[in-house]
């Protein structure tokens, strides 16, 4: 009786350990922003979205994995009905080679620049034709990029963010991301709006507003709501994609291989 009680009791401490631990892995100070879903539309789930961003009426997104890689664009408005909407072509696709996996992408100077996980390569497309102009090398992973229309800004899933001349891809400076004291890494896609960095963390439904120039996380937009709008069958079909519309002043987001785009505009 007394054996089976100490070990129940050891069972019960253990389980709040982990709870406490998931919990506090998860649990960010910052305050956090009050949002509203104001439109919805299909996303193909064929993309396993790395990098989004908008530009003037249409989309542009790439997929990642190995030997499947894409870059694509498609229109914000959607055709009418239900079949149209899941079957429109994309307005342009460029296979990214068997070799890399597609990671952020980023819009700079009619240019779009895809970086890859661990292939060290950055990708170098003409916006207009989508044909390939140039690769440059970097050091560490890829995993979020976007421009504040001077840099290229990296995140390679630790807490560091990296700003790279566009030219050749050198570092000019770096930041720690941090919410109090508490270093933040897994930070994946990014945006950058109207003089702040958004970043998504990977396997966290939580989207984090930080300061580019000290790193420090201001707020943070909690959209697990939107999980139980999709319907998801793996565990790495993780909330990613951020892109900001100018024409709404919202952010359009989604998830790899999420059947939906919500646009979503903070309303504190
Ligand atoms: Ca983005």
């Amino acid at each position: 009786m007394i054996l089976t009680t100490l070990i129940s009791r050891s069972l019960l401490c253990t389980s709040l350990l982990v709870i406490t631990n998931i919990w506090s892995s998860f649990a960010h100070a910052a305050e956090e922003l009050g949002y509203e879903i104001i439109a919805e539309r299909t996303h193909k789930p064929v993309l396993f979205t790395q990098g989004l961003l908008v530009d003037g009426d249409h989309f542009y997104e790439t997929s990642g994995l190995y030997n499947q890689s894409l870059l694509v664009s498609y229109p914000i408005a959607e055709p009418a009905g239900t079949w149209a909407k899941i079957s429109a072509p994309f307005t342009k696709k460029q296979s990214i080679p068997n070799q890399y996996f597609a990671e952020g992408l980023a819009l700079l100077d009619n240019k779009l620049y895809v970086l890859t996980w661990m292939e060290k390569t950055l990708l170098v497309y003409d916006k207009a034709t989508f044909n390939y102009e140039k690769s440059l090398n970097y050091s560490g992973e890829g995993w979020g990029l976007t421009t504040d229309g001077e840099s290229l800004i990296r995140s390679d899933g630790s807490a560091t963010i990296y700003f790279h001349q566009p030219k050749d891809f050198s570092v000019i400076k770096t930041l720690t991301v941090k919410d109090g004291d508490k270093e933040i890494t897994q930070l994946n896609e990014l945006e950058y709006a109207n003089g702040v960095l958004w970043a998504n963390i990977w396997h966290d439904d939580h989207i984090l507003k930080i300061d580019p120039q000290t790193g420090k996380v201001l707020a943070q937009l909690n959209l697990s709501a939107l999980k139980s709008k999709v319907k998801l069958d793996n565990s790495e079909q993780v909330l990613n994609g951020i892109a900001w519309d100018p024409n709404h002043k919202a952010f359009w987001v989604t998830g790899k291989q999420w059947p939906k785009m919500f646009l979503v505009k903070i309303s504190n």
